[in-house]
């Protein structure tokens, strides 16, 4: 596994802050300076770079993150849509996110602050418009023809279907040889044209990226996406997007003996698990039937694909995308990544942009955000969702941390309800049904009170009374009243004076 170890220096910070108040009731059962910075992941989608740079000072280095993953860098085509970003036309790093030099200072920003940049790399393909143009940094292309990185002998023209695009998923030889909707479909065989890629994310890491989202992995066999990565600096984290269909040959595990995949069965299985509470399965411990394995995995509840597609839940749904986002982040399968966008009404409308046509750096602040602040009423389009600010999802990431390598143990229902306990460190509790509900689960947390991180927020460092609710542990139990469509969750060194 590619994989960069997490920051050292703040394992140091979280214990310092633990020690300093926090652990309220006797000693702690763990050694706090134990704890490593969270490896939770925030997708800024189609947030510039010298935003992106704040966000990591302001909210997500304090918050725990480990890691953001933002939209593609490299010079791409001028249109309106955020879809834009997916189509490069030359090798500069200068995009309506930003220059070079702002992406370098992001990424030396965001290390400052504990947290790794990983890039999107769009390395399947160029641009997919069939007349010549001029792109966004002035580099002039036409569909088959980039002038001093590709030429019209580095693409495959797959002839296999009448307009060279890929017709049927079920065919590997149409996947990986012809064209995603048009994009002219780089031939990653060719050694030029390896040569020629592995520059282009040498140059990223070089500009301080921890590493790369692979895109349209699925579309790049996956012996040529291991020759490219294999020739980038030792410690480059790779995670391949590989949309799994169970009708279709290219399957995500072809992709995992070099890094990581996205694991898009996790998100659609959570919300019917959740409404039936299968979730509360003794056997659901670990690895899980029909995915990758638990370390190979990265999941998360929607993206920038899904939530405009097939994501049961998103930011609009409230207090239901808050329970499966705690439930992701208490679970202990799988790297998980939040999802951090803007409020759109059209599936394809960029990010709101200065008279120049770049786009603007809205910066979340860290309170005041939330599913009741920011229900879809509440937000006009281009707006940013904030997810990864919103104190519900920050305690969260915060209960992720103590929880680390905890196991979690079988789960308990009540009704509607169902919780479950990483074992001595934190416990969850939702409640999708449509009428209150009460739970008692079972936890060898000590005997006291512990604050709600989910209607208080995050916990480590603060000394003073639950904003939120009160959770009582007591007798190997957690009484946990929880209203419709609620969530409590509650961790070891979240106690109540
Ligand atoms: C745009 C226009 C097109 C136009 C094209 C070229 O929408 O009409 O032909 O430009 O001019 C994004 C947008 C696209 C956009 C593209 C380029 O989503 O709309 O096209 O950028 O600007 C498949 C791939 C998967 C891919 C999804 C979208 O397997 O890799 O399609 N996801 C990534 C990114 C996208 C991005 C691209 C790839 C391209 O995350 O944001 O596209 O860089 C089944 C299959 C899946 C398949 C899915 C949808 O589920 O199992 O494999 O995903 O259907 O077809």
């Amino acid at each position: 596994m590619r994989r960069r170890a997490v920051a050292a220096a703040s394992a140091a910070t979280v214990g310092a802050l633990l020690l300093g108040g926090c652990a309220g009731a006797g000693e702690p059962v763990v050694d706090p300076s134990t704890l490593e910075r969270g490896d939770v992941g925030v997708q800024l989608f189609q947030l510039p770079w010298t935003a992106v740079a704040q966000e990591c000072e302001r909210v997500i280095g304090p918050a725990g993150y480990g890691w953001v993953l933002v939209s593609p860098a490299q010079e791409h085509i001028v249109a309106e849509p955020w879809w834009a970003s997916y189509q490069p036309v030359s090798a500069r790093i200068e995009s309506r996110l930003g220059t070079r030099a702002e992406f370098a200072e992001m990424t030396a920003r965001c290390a400052a602050a504990g947290v790794d940049v990983i890039a999107d790399a769009v390395i399947n393909h160029m641009s997919g418009r069939d007349q010549p143009s001029v792109g966004w940094a002035g580099s002039p292309y036409s569909h088959f023809e980039y002038p001093g990185l590709f030429d019209d002998g580095d693409f495959h023209h797959c002839g296999l279907t009448a307009d060279d695009d890929i017709r049927d998923y079920t065919s590997r030889e149409q996947v990986q040889s012809c064209e995603l909707v048009n994009l002219a479909d780089l031939d990653t065989a060719s050694p030029h044209v390896r040569e020629r890629i592995v520059a282009l994310l040498t140059d990223l890491i070089d500009l301080g990226a921890a590493g790369v989202r692979i895109d349209a992995a699925k579309h790049i066999p996956a012996d040529d996406v291991a020759a490219i990565v294999g020739a980038l600096p030792d410690g480059t984290r790779v995670i391949s997007e590989v949309i799994r269909s169970a009708r279709e040959p290219i399957a995500p595990e072809e992709y995992t003996a070099f890094g990581e995949v996205f694991e898009f069965q996790y998100a659609r299985d959570l919300w019917p698990q959740l409404e039936s509470g299968l979730l509360a399965d003794p056997e659901l411990d670990g690895d899980r039937p029909a995915h990758v394995p638990s370390s190979a995995a990265v999941v998360f509840i929607d993206n920038h694909d899904t939530e405009r597609g097939e994501a049961d839940l998103t930011w609009r749904d409230g207090d239901a995308y808050v329970m499966a986002v705690a439930l992701m982040l208490a679970d202990d399968y799988g790297t998980p990544v939040v999802y951090s966008g803007y409020a759109f009404s059209d599936r394809d409308a960029g990010a709101p942009t200065d008279a120049a046509g770049r786009v603007l750096g809205t910066v979340c602040t860290g309170d005041a955000v939330g599913p009741a602040a920011s229900g879809a009423a509440a937000l006009e389009d281009g707006d940013r969702t904030c997810v990864h600010a919103w104190p519900q999802i920050r305690g969260m990431v915060e209960l992720r941390r103590v929880a680390a390598g905890a196991d979690r143990l079988p789960g308990v229902v009540a009704g509607d309800a169902f919780g479950f306990e990483r074992e001595g460190r934190a416990v969850i509790a939702v409640n999708p049904g449509t009428e209150p509900a009460e739970i008692a689960v079972p936890t060898s947390l000590p005997d006291g009170r512990y604050c709600d991180v989910i209607s208080g927020g995050p916990r480590i460092g603060v000394d003073g009374p639950c904003t939120g609710a009160v959770i009582e542990v007591a007798g190997g139990a957690a009484r946990i009243a929880l209203a419709a469509g609620a969530t409590a969750a509650t961790h070891r060194f979240a106690t109540a004076p």
